[in-house]
């Protein structure tokens, strides 16, 4: 996994000041459209009484986990220590295959294509792509 560069990092800052004024409604899009296209996933939310896209809980989470995506764009420097409690809970607490992180990332820069086609450049998302897999890869660093 090639690490991010300079410029991965000033791409990933300047297009996360564009879009994070969106992060609510991107984050509820994201995990909506991956409790669908990947219903395996909604093992891990099955106390929750509705999974549907209007569901509350869905909202709620969809901002949780942007939150944490808005941590990670701060420390973009070092993710894997900056991920380290986030990557404890899932692995141990909640017990989320690793594999999710992608499919979840993977949902998340479909959203960001079509809520911002003209920001959400070739440019911009081999950038993106790459963070959002280190980030995967720091929330998947307790788990070896
Ligand atoms: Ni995840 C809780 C961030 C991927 C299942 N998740 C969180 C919290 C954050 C978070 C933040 C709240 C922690 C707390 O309560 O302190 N999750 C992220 C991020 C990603 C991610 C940044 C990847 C981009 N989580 C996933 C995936 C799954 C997942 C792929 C399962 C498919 N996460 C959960 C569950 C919880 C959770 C389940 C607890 C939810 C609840 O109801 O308490």
């Amino acid at each position: 996994m090639t690490s991010l560069t300079a410029k991965d990092k000033d791409t990933v800052r300047a297009f996360w000041a564009k879009v994070s004024a969106k992060a609510e409604d991107i984050g509820k899009d994201a995990l909506a459209r991956m409790l669908i296209v990947y219903p395996q996933t909604k093992t891990y939310f099955s106390h929750w009484k509705d999974l549907g896209p209007d569901s509350p809980s869905v909202r709620k989470h969809g901002i949780t986990v942007m939150g944490g995506v808005a941590d990670a764009v701060t420390k973009l420097d070092n993710l894997t220590a900056g991920l380290l409690n986030l990557s404890e809970l899932h692995a141990f607490t909640l017990r989320v295959d690793p594999a999710n992180f992608k499919i979840l990332s993977h949902n998340i820069l479909v959203v960001m294509a079509i809520m911002f086609p003209n920001d959400f450049t070739p440019e911009v998302h081999v950038s993106m792509d790459k963070f959002l897999a280190s980030l995967a890869l720091a929330l998947a660093e307790k788990y070896r």
